[in-house]
Formats: structure tokens, sequence, C-alpha cells
């Protein structure tokens, strides 16, 4: 299968990685100049649960590419840009694997193609130019994205990722909604609290972290209920604290993004669940509160426009 990965970071760059090894797979990576300048010179190396070097293809110019699929891994703030470039190529389908909420519809604004939902719980830390570490075992969980997938392309995107070794689950149109509605509930928890406190995701895994992350999580399910999706606060909160203890060692992408004076997610994380709490009438302080003070952080440093 022809796939290009569109966004080089920690994760794009570990999946574009895994699936360069099937010999089946013709990998292309879209990344920044010093990565992929790397990667064309000595390839792409892999440290950590499992060590290896790759040669896929690398680009900073994502406009005219062709694949069977594309798997898009950049920032939220940054898929209408890629979405843009996308548009100037073909591709038989679109997935994204992204953190928080909207990245589906922003790519399906822009590309003719199915539509994917997806998850990742797998860890990675890219630590110089054309390498990654890979911390962390996890799984994907791909699904079609209402309207505009199917069952079938989700299928077969699966089974692409299943063969580079990858741990996936495929799921229908209802189960992709839970499953990106409970990775915001984990984002939404973990993210901002640990930029804001600069601690490593372990450390909510006792108190006080444990007081702070549950009303979050509690806040995020009585919007996804209200949103029609099916999902319990019990089941949120459990899923918090595993994410918390699987991933203890690791700073969250938010700590990393604070750390290096980056724009963060928080607008597509809590700032999401602020905006459809409103719709529905509903009042969530915790996740209010939280967007507020990083938004207040990225405007002081000249980020983000109030
Ligand atoms: O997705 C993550 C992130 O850091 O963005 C979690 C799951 C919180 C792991 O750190």
């Amino acid at each position: 299968m022809e796939i290009v990965v569109f966004g080089a970071g920690s994760i794009g760059s570990l999946l574009g990685a895994l699936l360069a090894r099937v010999p089946d797979h013709d990998v292309t990576l879209v990344g920044r100049g010093p990565h992929v300048s790397a990667i064309r010179r000595r390839g792409l190396r892999v440290e950590g649960i499992e060590s290896f070097t790759v040669e896929p293809q690398a680009t900073t110019d994502g406009t005219d590419l062709a694949a069977d699929l594309v798997l898009v891994t950049v920032k939220a703030y940054d898929t209408e840009a890629a979405a843009r470039e996308l548009r100037t190529g073909e591709f038989d389908a679109v997935c994204s694997l992204q953190n928080g909420m909207g990245n589906e519809e922003t790519l399906a604004g822009y590309l003719d193609c199915p539509v994917l939902g997806g998850t990742t719980s797998y860890g990675a830390v890219r630590t110089d130019s054309g390498e990654v570490v890979w911390n962390g075992a996890g799984e994907i969980a791909v699904g079609p994205w209402a309207p505009r997938g199917d069952d079938e392309t989700a299928a077969t995107v699966g089974a692409a990722m299943t063969a580079a070794g990858l741990e996936v689950d495929v799921v229908d149109g209802a189960g992709i909604r839970r499953r990106l509605w409970e990775k915001l509930a984990v984002n939404a928890a973990i993210n901002p609290t640990t930029a804001l406190a600069r601690v490593e995701n372990g450390a909510l895994g006792d108190e006080p972290g444990t007081d702070l992350v549950e009303p979050i999580a509690r806040e995020v399910g009585a919007t996804a209920r209200a949103e029609g999706v099916t999902l319990s606060d019990e089941a949120l909160v459990d899923a918090v604290g595993e994410v918390v203890t699987a991933t203890a060692e690791n700073e969250s992408s938010m700590y990393a993004d604070v750390q290096a004076a980056r724009r963060t997610e928080i607008d597509v994380i809590n700032g999401y669940v602020v905006e459809r709490a409103r719709e529905h009438g509903i009042d969530v302080p915790t996740n209010r509160t939280l967007w507020t003070l990083l938004r207040a952080w990225e405007a002081e440093r000249g980020l983000r426009a109030i």
C-alpha cells in the first residue's frame, strides 16, 4: 500500500517507521526541514521497545502527492494547512490520528475521499533529527467518520496497520465517536494539568492529582452524553487512570509544548468541551478554568490573539 504520513513528529515518525518495515508498503513522511534531511541522509532510526532503521521517502512538500492512504499526524492547529496541501494530491482514504476534536471535519472539508477517525495510545518521543524513541506499547482504533467514512475502508486501513505489527481495533462509526470522546477525556485531564504543574503524567496517579483529574473526566462525560455518546463517568475516570499508569514516566505533549514555548492544542481539547457543553447548557468549570489558563499563557507569549 502507498502511504503518506503527514506530520513527522513523535507519533508520525514512529508509525511511519513501523509501516515502512513492511515490504509491501511504500511510505512517504511529510515533515520539517532538519528531520527530513536527516532521514534522507541516514534513514529513520527507532530506539526503545524495538530498535531498527528504515529508509522511507521524506519530504517537506506535502503538495501533489498520491497514495492509497494518508495518515494525518500533525498538531490539530495545523490540520487546515495540511488539508490545503493535501487537496492538491490524490488519495483513496484519509485517517486522522491526532489529539482533539474536529480534525476529521476539517479534512472532509478539503478532501474528496473517505475519511476515518482514529486514536492512538502508542508512546514515542522525537529525540533528534532522524530519530524517534518508542517508549510505549499501545493500541490504535480506526473507524469511519460519519458521514464520509465507510466500514470497508476502515477494515483495509486496519489491515495495513496490522501488517506492520501494530495493535489495531477497527470499530464502526458509533465506536470511533466513543473512542474519540474517551481520548478527549484522557487528554483534557492529563495534558493541561501536567503542562501547568510541570510534572510527568504519573504525578496524576496519586492525590492531589486524582482530585483534579476526576472532575475533568466527569465534565467530559456529561458533555459526551449530551452529544448522544454512551459513556459513563466511571469508564472515563478509569480510562484516564489507565493512561496515567501506562505513561507514568512520559511528559504529555502539552507539557512538551509549554516547555518549548510552542502553541498548545488546548482549543481542540478543553476548549472543545467548553464549547460543546455551552450548547447543551452544561457547566464545565474545571475545563473552562484550564482552557482560560492555557489561553492566557499562549497570549502572554504572543502565540495567539486572545
Ligand atoms: O496523548 C497524550 C498526549 O500527551 O498528548 C497522552 C495520552 C496524555 C500521553 O501523554
